[in-house]
């Protein structure tokens, strides 16, 4: 890292317009955030970029299936990610898109230059295709004749394309990761890409034929082509700095940190770098490939609907647990599993009763024994101890940082939170209060409390910006972690004695049994809505094909309702009695946001009959009831003749 300029630079993949953003997405991105808010609380200019990825195939596929216009479809589907950010409470200071303009022009200006030095040339070309990966592979590359990377079925192409010399650089490669030992991290994946470099680097296709892929930039020099999808993606580290000049004298480039997932180290750490060098700018300082998320065990995936939705985590837990958690459970480079019970347990234990603990108690005794004000520190030593806990943790965290060692960087700050509980179990500020030899240690030892209070609340500013902004303000402190930096660990004595203590939200209540059932159930509920394809958002991407079996295996019914009443503490679900004929059901459907009770009583509906039944909001539901949405605007399937009930719908 190039601390001297005193500017950071650091970004996330762009992210596949297409994609939901899930938790895997959220993961990366918070990450970024953390170390970009470390690195101001240091007093750096932060340059952090992220954004999405929005032409290629896939695109172009979805966009003709909706019979919308490309550009269209991605100026839809771009602001999900966006907005999530926003929640996530992510400080990037650009979102670049692909279809932009500042990108495109860059990106034209770049091909044309390496066009003109004779680093790209044409070729004939004959390989086997790849299409949802937009992939070319040799005959050996193939896997029982199929795409090694997805195991779908490859397309024999024989065409013209245009190619970038990147073999040439492979060797030169190889010694730069040699000799520059925190280029690739973590090491393991450092030994990978060089275990790739061992063999010989081929070039790269950089071009596709308009006329079968039209959704991409066209080559400045032959406008019957337009650019490959990654070549195009990856000059986004670049383009959103503005032009090759400023790239060259500005202040940000090189990056400090490329955060990446493993999936997409070999791009970054191969295609990028050798771009770079093809382009004679510098590599950047690290590329870090983080591990993958998985939930209980398995890949998140639609089909299998175990996708972790980062939305539905916020309205649940909060913000900054998530944050906290997804950075405390695994070292950032390996891999993690996710369940909601690690999280709540690391929000009871961690939160709730570790930092609650400290915070609540200190502003109790606060408010109990010194009227509500910062008390005076006066000019005992009695301190050292504790204050010293806090300058030692300091070079830890740093190295810590400088590794992306997000996981020990928080067990080393709860540490401190441990060691601000004991330093109060151990004066028992309760006991002094009660003496009059006591009263008089009673206001140094509050006073450095609430300092370590403080020092807390400035280290966890990275992870959890809310929660440290929320304690520094109920301590009296203006101006919020930034302006405290993190040189004011060291210095202590940052609160003044005499400011009054503020009202401030309850942080991190723990999460009791009873709560937790009902959490698992909304999850559950969550996760069949997330199954089926009915947001006006998630349209674009149909389901898997099934067979007519599959479909006469569903017993749909024509149901009455007959009863219908909103479920208490829940926005969305109604309890209603559905008579479908043979039997009386009690069903619960996700419709409230759309219908009142008495409006539905006596109305038709389609039930499915035969679908086990489950416990939503710990109710029974014994079925599902039918019904379509667009814009979050939920209507119920019928018929426009009335059926008799329990008729068979197919
Ligand atoms: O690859 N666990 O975009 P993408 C952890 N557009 N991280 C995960 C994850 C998981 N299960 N799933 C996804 C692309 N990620 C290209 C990038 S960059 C010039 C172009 C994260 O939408 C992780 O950061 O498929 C991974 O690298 C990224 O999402 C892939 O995002």
């Amino acid at each position: 890292m190039q601390d001297k300029r005193k500017k950071f630079y650091v970004t996330t993949p762009i992210y596949y317009v297409n994609d939901v953003p899930h938790l895997g997405h959220a993961y990366t991105t918070i990450a970024a955030d953390v170390i970009a808010r470390y690195k101001r609380l240091n007093g750096y200019e932060v340059s952090f970029l992220t954004g999405s990825d929005e032409h290629g195939q896939k695109v172009q596929q979805a966009a003709q299936e909706l019979k919308v216009d490309p550009q269209v479809h991605v100026d839809r589907l771009h602001t999900r990610f966006n907005d999530l950010w926003k929640r996530l409470n992510i400080s990037n200071t650009d979102f670049i898109r692909t279809t932009e303009e500042r990108h495109k022009k860059i990106v034209r200006e770049i091909l044309q230059d390496l066009f003109n030095r004779g680093e790209i040339y044409k070729d004939s070309y004959e390989g086997w295709y790849c299409m949802p990966d937009e992939r070319f592979w040799t005959e050996k590359d193939l896997v029982n004749g199929t795409c090694p990377e997805c195991g779908r079925s490859v397309d024999k192409i024989q065409e013209h394309n245009y190619f970038f010399k990147m073999g040439q650089y492979g060797e030169w490669l190889a010694e730069h990761i040699r000799t520059h030992p925190t280029f690739i991290q973590p090491e393991s994946r450092k030994n990978e890409v060089l275990g790739f470099l061992s063999k010989p680097l081929g070039d790269l296709c950089i071009s596709r034929p308009k006329s079968r892929l039209s959704w991409g930039i066209p080559l400045p020099f032959n406008a019957d082509y337009v650019t490959y999808v990654w070549f195009d993606a990856l000059i986004n580290y670049i383009s959103a700095l503005g032009s090759q000049d400023d790239v060259r004298n500005g202040g940000f480039w090189p990056a400090d940190f490329h955060l990446v997932g493993k999936d997409i180290l070999t791009t970054h750490a191969v295609y990028w770098s050798t771009m770079l060098k093809a382009m004679n700018l510098p590599l950047p300082s690290t590329i870090f490939a983080h591990g993958w998320w998985t939930v209980d065990g398995k890949k998140m995936s639609k089909s299998l609907r175990n996708v972790v939705e980062p939305n539905l985590l916020i309205d649940l837990f909060g913000v900054d647990s998530i944050r906290y958690f997804l950075l405390r459970e695994a070292p950032f480079g390996q891999d993690a599993d996710f369940s909601h019970k690690a999280l709540i347990g690391r929000i009871n234990s961690d939160l709730a009763n570790n930092l609650g603990n400290l915070l609540n108690r200190t502003v109790s005794m606060i408010k109990r024994y010194h009227d509500g004000k910062i008390p005076d520190p006066g000019e005992t030593t009695d301190c050292d101890s504790l204050k010293n806990e806090f300058a030692s943790a300091l070079p830890e965290i740093r190295k810590g940082y400088d590794e992306l060692a997000y996981n020990k960087i928080l067990e080393r700050i709860w540490k401190l939170v441990d060691a601000g509980n004991k330093w109060i179990d151990v004066k028992a500020p309760w006991n002094l209060f009660k003496t009059e030899e006591g009263q008089k240690e009673l206001a140094p030892v509050m006073y450095h409390t609430a300092e370590s209070l403080r020092a807390v609340a400035v280290l966890i500013y990275p992870f959890m910006p809310h929660t440290s902004e929320q304690i520094l303000i109920q301590l009296g402190v203006e101006g919020g972690p930034e302006n405290q930096g993190i040189d004011s660990i060291s210095n202590w004595y940052g609160l003044k004695p005499g400011t009054e203590l503020q009202k401030g939200e309850r942080l991190f209540p723990r999460i009791e049994e009873k709560q937790e059932q009902e959490i698992q159930q909304t999850l559950e509920s969550a996760s069949k809505d997330n199954a089926a394809p009915k947001t006006a958002e998630n349209q674009d991407e149909l389901g898997a094909p099934i067979s007519i079996e599959d479909v006469m295996k569903l017993d749909l019914r024509v149901g009455k309702i007959l009863e219908a009443e909103n479920v208490k503490k829940s926005k969305k679900l109604v309890k209603l009695k559905v008579d479908i004929g043979l039997e009386i059901r009690q069903v619960v459907a996700g419709i409230a946001t759309s219908y009142e009770p008495e409006a539905l009583v006596g109305r038709s509906i389609i039930l499915v009959a035969n679908l086990k039944p489950a416990k939503l909001m710990g109710i029974e539901s014994q079925g599902m009831v039918l019904a379509g949405s667009a814009d979050g605007n939920i209507v119920l399937a019928g018929f426009d003749q009335e059926l008799p009930t329990g008729a068979r719908v197919k």
